[in-house]
């Protein structure tokens, strides 16, 4: 499968803070293309689903708590290298520790309400991808 995709939420507090358009433009800006895109809300299920892998950290039900709590925007973005070069846009988890000019330095309030995910693998973006859109929905 291609290697040059990523999955991407915009999560409930970038929308709330009305940053989601900056957000785009960035991602817009660093060359990555659109392949689907949709302003959703997550139920609980879906939200302990995509996040089962964390299940057994101490911070779960919070992050499912949060990422319920608003829409977010799913998105499916190309470019080469898209995972690490999507993940170098968006910086470390933890917005005190990324890099100035990244999403997450900008944006992101805190660790756990950080603005933004990005996959972390080639494998991680294929799934991530296809728990939110149908094969119609991509471009
Ligand atoms: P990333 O999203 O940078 O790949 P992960 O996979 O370690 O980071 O964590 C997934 C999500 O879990 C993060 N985006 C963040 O919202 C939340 N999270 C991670 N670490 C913490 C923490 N120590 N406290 C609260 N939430 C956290």
């Amino acid at each position: 499968m291609a290697t040059n995709r990523t999955f991407t939420m915009l999560k409930p507090d970038a929308i709330e803070n009305g940053h989601m358009g900056k957000i785009i433009d960035m991602i817009i800006g660093a060359g990555f293309g659109i392949k689907a895109l949709k302003y959703t809300q997550l139920t609980e299920a879906q939200a302990k689903e995509f996040y089962a892998v964390h299940a057994e950290r101490p911070f779960y039900g919070e992050l499912v708590e949060y990422m319920t709590s608003g829409p977010i925007i799913a998105a499916i973005l190309e470019k080469d290298n898209a995972v690490a070069d999507f993940r170098a846009l968006i910086g470390a988890t933890n917005p005190a520790e990324a890099a100035e000019g990244t999403v997450r330095k900008l944006y992101a309030e805190s660790i756990g309400r950080n603005a933004v995910h990005g996959s972390d693998s080639d494998e991680n973006a294929e799934i991530e991808g296809n728990f939110h859109f149908t094969a119609g929905e991509i471009i």
